[in-house]
């Protein structure tokens, strides 16, 4: 079942670079609803579970020692279509190939330092939530 609710981070580049305002002002521009937020350090192991879907890909050791190499912002969102809008807001994993006005676009540098995460499924917006946030964390 499609559900209307999708997963974020806010990611080191972004934060080091200041960005974490206007990311969040595009995010609410956009129309997406904050459903849950944390502004916290993920530690070489919990970004090694965050990302063990991509543990075969080459550039795996690379991205759990980038995700964990500095603070990053957390967040579920709300809004019809979630995953798919969002994933449409961000711009392609290149931010050498998204589009125009697109978060990547505007505040991404690399593709392995590319200022934001956005689910790719339903499947695992819910999964990335339960891995950051208890129900009592969600309004
Ligand atoms: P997306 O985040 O757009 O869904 P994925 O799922 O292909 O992209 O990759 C997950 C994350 O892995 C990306 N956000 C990016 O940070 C990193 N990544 C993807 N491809 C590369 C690459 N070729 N080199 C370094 N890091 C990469």
């Amino acid at each position: 079942m499609a559900t209307n609710r999708t997963f974020t981070m806010i990611k080191p580049d972004a934060v080091g670079n200041n960005y974490i305002g206007p990311i969040l002002a595009k995010i609410n521009e956009a129309g997406f609803r904050i459903v849950a937020m944390k502004y916290t350090k993920l530690s070489p192991e919990a970004a090694g579970k965050f990302y063990e879907v991509h543990k075969a890909r080459p550039f795996y050791g690379e991205l759990v020692e980038y995700m964990s190499s500095g603070a990053i912002v957390a967040a579920i969102l709300e809004k019809d279509n979630a995953v798919a809008d969002f994933r449409k807001l961000i711009g392609a994993t290149d931010p050498a190939k998204a589009e125009p006005g697109t978060i990547r676009n505007l505040f991404a540098k690399s593709i392995a330092a590319n200022a934001v995460h956005g689910s790719d499924s339903d499947e695992n917006a819910d999964a990335e939530g339960n891995f950051f946030f208890a129900g009592s964390e969600r309004f």
